[in-house]
This record gives C-alpha cells, sequence and structure tokens, in this order.
C-alpha cells in the first residue's frame, strides 16, 4: 500500500478531490500554508494499493495543470494615482510525494 500526500492550489482541491472519489479513492483534504509564499494551499492525503498510484497522480495531473491567467494588477505613482495592468501568472500544477505505508489499520 502506498500514501499518496501530494500538494494543490487551493483552487484546484475541488476538483482533484471529486476526479479522485470518484474513481473510488479515499482522500482527506488539509488546509497548508507553503512556507515560501505563506499563501494557503491544500494537501490532499490518499491511501490506495500500489496499482492504483499511477492512475492517481494522472487524475491529479489532469486537474491541477499549470496554467497561465491573466490577473489584474495595480502600480501607483507619486501623484497619488494609481494604474491597472493585466499581468500574465503562472497558476496550478501540484508537488506529489508517494510513500510507502508500512501499516494501515482502521479501529
Ligand atoms: P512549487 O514548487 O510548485 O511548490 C508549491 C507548494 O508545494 C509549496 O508552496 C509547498 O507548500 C509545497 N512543496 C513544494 N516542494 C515541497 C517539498 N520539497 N517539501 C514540502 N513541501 C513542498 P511554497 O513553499 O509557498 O512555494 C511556492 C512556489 O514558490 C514553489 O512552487 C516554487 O515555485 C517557489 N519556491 C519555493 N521555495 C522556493 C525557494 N526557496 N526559492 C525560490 N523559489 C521557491
Amino acid at each position: 500500500m502506498k500514501l499518496i500526500l501530494t500538494i494543490v492550489s487551493n483552487d484546484d482541491s475541488s476538483s482533484v478531490s471529486s476526479a479522485l472519489t470518484k474513481e473510488d479513492y479515499q482522500v482527506t483534504r488539509l488546509a497548508t500554508t507553503g512556507g515560501f509564499l505563506r499563501a494557503g494551499n491544500t494537501t490532499l492525503i490518499v491511501g490506495t494499493e500500489d496499482d492504483r498510484v499511477d492512475r492517481a497522480i494522472e487524475l491529479i495531473g489532469q486537474e491541477s495543470k499549470k496554467r497561465t491567467e491573466i490577473v489584474p494588477s495595480t502600480t501607483s505613482y507619486d501623484i497619488g494615482r494609481h494604474a491597472s495592468f493585466p499581468v500574465e501568472v503562472e497558476v496550478g500544477g501540484a508537488t506529489i510525494f508517494v510513500l510507502d505505508v508500512e501499516q494501515f489499520i482502521k479501529l
């Protein structure tokens, strides 16, 4: 048995966990915070059989693809005026750890 720990953006967490649960994976969602950006992200814990790991990774990849989005940004001038302009940012993606499970116990 394996434990898949996957860190995704909050925006993708619902679609990733829905895709997994639809295929009968059991998922636990944790609200987490990235150490670098100190922004909220979501960590999903999935315990599954060894032969189902690849499919889980495929589903996670499909629902959390890296993509660019245009978001509004503002700059301010000394004279107290602000200008708004669009900037392209990269969002999405997943960081995945696959660990061996020594014991799996439900009491
Ligand atoms: P990613 O590498 O895609 O990582 C996204 C989030 O996944 C990270 O959020 C962190 O919560 C988790 N993560 C990634 N690698 C990990 C690992 N080896 N162990 C544990 N957790 C891990 P943040 O820490 O807020 O990082 C957000 C993004 O900032 C990263 O995206 C990366 O592009 C960049 N970054 C992170 N640390 C950096 C550093 N020391 N220098 C430059 N850029 C960094």
